[in-house]
């Protein structure tokens, strides 16, 4: 009773009434039927009429009519009897003399299928198919709905209807037929941020965090483990992030990582007495006291002692002693330059030597001559600190002109630091 429109991608209702020459005989006209037709008999203006086959057919099949015959007109006899009543088929005459309508269903003497209902009209019936059934050769068949794409998403037939239902993800909407995406984030499923997606959604993780193997929970990301060297000293990981920490005598430097020295002797930092010098070095400080000559030698400078050459219990001894300090990381490279020496006096005809007097018992430096006049300290052996060394640097003057020979000497304090930085 219907054919599909492509233009509209429904189907439509066939006329037959229009495409049938013949789709009612006799003294009946059609009347056009959403899926179906009918046919009226001629010269009833009642809509109602009586009976009817009002259930959908197929264009062309065969039609069931359950057509009562014309009325009669009955002849007058004489001598005139009262007769009973005479009623239409599909009416039975009652007591007062009336025609009551006959209930073929209720008296079982319908012509209906077994797979149809029978529908009692006054005067006939209908067979007819119940919802979620259609009409297949005289035979009330289930409609298979999900082959006709009744449901959006999920479809499962059953005898006389269907249920529709939704992918994971999805609900179904109030039209029992259409999926709606679940916005899940409203249930805030994930630990940091949530992204909705049609049928699915997505967590994220804010920075210095990684989504956990879950796929919702946030995990913090062990930075510390990465590398070796995202912090010179030591890091230390946190939610969220890590940090890095520097030993006692060091601060962490403005990129967070490096540790740099603390000035304790800018900084006020220190217990030095007002007597007492301040000298720094990497990772620490100490306080040198004030400078005290040993007789023979007399103090000539804050950090000079000398002996004088009109003493004679001089002969023999170094001419001056010079005090210096200086730092050194511990495991510096090496070899390395470390300390200048040089002649400040020259003598004609005179020639100098370097060398290290004492201190050397590690023998991890040596004095390189870069001159005639001048010699270099040379860290040769990597030094571990932390630790004091004391070197006395020796420089002597040798002048066969004049048959002279003397020697002055800096005595050098290394402060090596107890870290490589
Ligand atoms: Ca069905
Ligand atoms: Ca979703
Ligand atoms: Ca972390
Ligand atoms: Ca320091």
């Amino acid at each position: 009773g219907f054919v599909y429109d492509r233009r509209a991608r429904q189907c439509v209702d066939v006329d037959e009434c229009r495409i049938l020459p013949d789709a009612c005989q006799g003294h009946t006209f059609c009347v056009n039927q959403e899926g179906g037709y009918l046919c009226r008999p001629r010269g009833l203006l009642s809509p109602q009429y009586r009976p009817e086959a009002s259930y959908p057919e197929v264009p062309g099949g065969f039609s069931d009519t359950f057509l009562p015959a014309r009325p009669r007109s009955v002849e007058q006899s004489y001598p005139r009897v009262r007769t009973t009543a005479q009623c239409i088929l599909g009416y039975a005459p009652a007591e007062d003399g009336t025609c009551n309508d006959i209930d073929e269903c209720e008296t079982n003497s319908h012509h209906c299928n077994p797979t149809q209902i029978c529908i009692n009209t006054s005067g006939g019936y209908t067979c007819s198919c119940v919802e979620g059934y259609w009409l297949i050769g005289g035979q009330c068949q289930d409609i298979d709905e999900c082959r006709y794409g009744y449901c959006q998403q999920l479809c499962a037939n059953v005898p006389g209807s269907y249920s529709c239902s939704c992918n994971p993800g999805f609900i179904l909407n109030p039209d029992s037929r259409t999926c709606q995406d679940v916005n899940e984030c409203e249930e805030e499923p994930c630990t940091h941020g949530c992204f909705n997606t049609y049928g699915s959604f997505m967590c994220n993780c804010d920075e210095g965090f990684e989504l956990a193997a879950d796929g919702t929970s946030c995990i913090d990301l062990d930075e510390c483990s990465f590398s070796e060297f995202l912090c010179q000293h030591r890091c230390v990981n946190t939610a969220g992030s890590f940090s890095c920490i520097c030993p006692p005598g060091y601060y962490v430097y403005e990129d967070g990582r490096s540790c740099e020295d603390i000035n304790e002797c800018d900084t006020g930092n220190n217990t030095c007495t007002t007597a007492q010098v301040c000298f720094n070095f990497q990772g620490g400080h100490t306080c040198l006291d004030p400078l005290q000559c040993h007789s023979p030698y007399v103090e000539v400078s804050d950090n000079q002692c000398m002996c004088s050459a009109e003493n004679p219990a001089c002969r023999d001894k170094p001419f001056t002693i010079l005090y210096r300090h200086m730092d050194l990381s511990s495991g510096r490279t090496v070899p390395a330059d470390i300390f200048q020496m040089q002649a400040t006096t020259r003598y004609p005809g005179a020639f100098y030597i370097f060398q290290i007097k004492s201190g050397n018992d590690g023998r991890e430096f040596y004095m390189r001559q870069t001159s005639n006049v001048s010699a270099t300290l040379v860290l040769s052996r990597p030094i571990k600190g932390p630790q004091e060394v004391v070197l006395d640097l020796e420089m002597v003057t040798v002048n066969n002109v004049i048959n002279f020979r003397g020697s002055s000497i800096i005595r050098l304090t290394i402060f090596v630091s107890e870290h490589p930085f």
